[in-house]
């Protein structure tokens, strides 16, 4: 359950947190006419600091583009700053931050162009996503009877509200069989994505993920990750990924604001590699965590304290 905070952002305002409501017949409600971004604020050792804010920022006007939203009403640079003011105004270190933006109370119809755009940012405490003991020790997951959406029915690289009914059709499934996640395959058979996470997978050495054309969201972890390995010397590979490959790989691991770097242990009760967290997976989550942490240098620029300014990359 969410814990309240004081203020919600809306609109360019803050208003209290129990009068953020909206309208039964609000368009998105109907239609799934929403888009978002899930951005993590860290307590780090230089203060609060929110995790690639300018690219969430810039990925969630991407989905608003492709779905004609096209005047959301701020820039970019003033929504980065509407996320850290909201995160500061509630006094929060460390928390979980959800911009919304979505069609409004209008008309009633698949018609949305005329609905008005309303813009949300929320923000609340939040702990680990597949609970405390998954980044060490993984997790069990199936691979789905769903399929994830094909590329020409909703496009994966926007992160709206209607791709999610694929994701709870996915994640229901596998809670409901007891495993934490499933992995959805895309519409031709290879391995696409975890119904809220990105997948890697390591084999002989050579880390692989699934390119952006398997129908996966172009996850900011998995960029992360991308980087990092990269960084740390690793080959990194992004080609399709046969089904096979989850049941023989060395180590597998999700990515996402959320996951983080979650390790997996068993698809379809067949034991990953020897069943824990493997050596790769293990020295990218932890540099991973040591950024986030402010443990190690932000040498890649990802962090933005509160109270400094930065904007959004051209
Ligand atoms: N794929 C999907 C389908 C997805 O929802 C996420 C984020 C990712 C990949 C990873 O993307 P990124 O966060 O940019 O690295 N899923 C969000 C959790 C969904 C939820 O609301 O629950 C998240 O991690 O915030």
């Amino acid at each position: 359950m969410i814990k309240p905070t004081e203020k919600i952002w809306h609109n360019g305002e803050f208003i209290d947190w129990d009068d953020a409501k909206v309208h039964v017949l609000t368009h998105a409600l109907h239609y799934g006419t929403s888009v978002f971004e899930g951005i993590r604020c860290y307590d780090t050792c230089r203060g609060p600091a929110i995790f690639r804010l300018p690219e969430h920022v810039r990925r969630m006007y991407e989905s608003a583009k492709i779905y004609r939203m096209l005047d959301p009403g701020f820039s970019q640079d003033e929504i980065v700053q509407a996320c850290k003011d909201v995160t500061s105004v509630n006094g929060l270190k460390s928390c979980y931050i959800r911009p919304v933006l979505f069609r409004g109370f209008g008309d009633v119809g698949v018609r949305s162009l005329d609905n008005p755009i309303e813009f949300y940012i929320a923000c609340w405490e939040w702990g680990r996503y597949l609970g405390s003991e998954a980044l060490e020790q993984g997790v069990n997951v199936c691979v789905s009877s769903w399929t994830r959406i094909a590329p020409n029915t909703l496009p994966a690289i926007a992160k709206v509200a209607a791709n999610y009914m694929n994701s709870q059709l996915i994640l229901m499934e596998a809670n409901l069989h007891g495993y934490t996640e499933g992995i959805a395959l895309d519409a031709s058979g290879y391995v696409s994505e975890g119904s809220g996470e990105n997948i890697f997978l390591v084999r002989d050495g050579i880390i692989y993920t699934p390119p952006l054309g398997t129908s996966v969201l172009p996850g900011i972890t998995r960029d992360c990750v991308v980087r990092l390995a990269v960084d740390l010397g690793y080959e990194l590979k992004e080609q399709a990924i046969p089904r096979e490959w989850l049941y023989i790989a060395d180590e597998l691991f999700f990515t996402g604001t959320a996951a983080e770097v979650t390790p997996i242990r068993s698809v379809d009760q067949i034991e990953v590699g020897n069943g824990g967290r493997g050596p790769i997976t293990h020295h990218i989550q932890s540099e991973f965590l040591a950024i986030t942490e402010g443990s190690a240098e932000d040498r890649f620029g990802w962090l933005s304290v509160l109270g400094t300014r930065n904007s959004v990359a051209a």
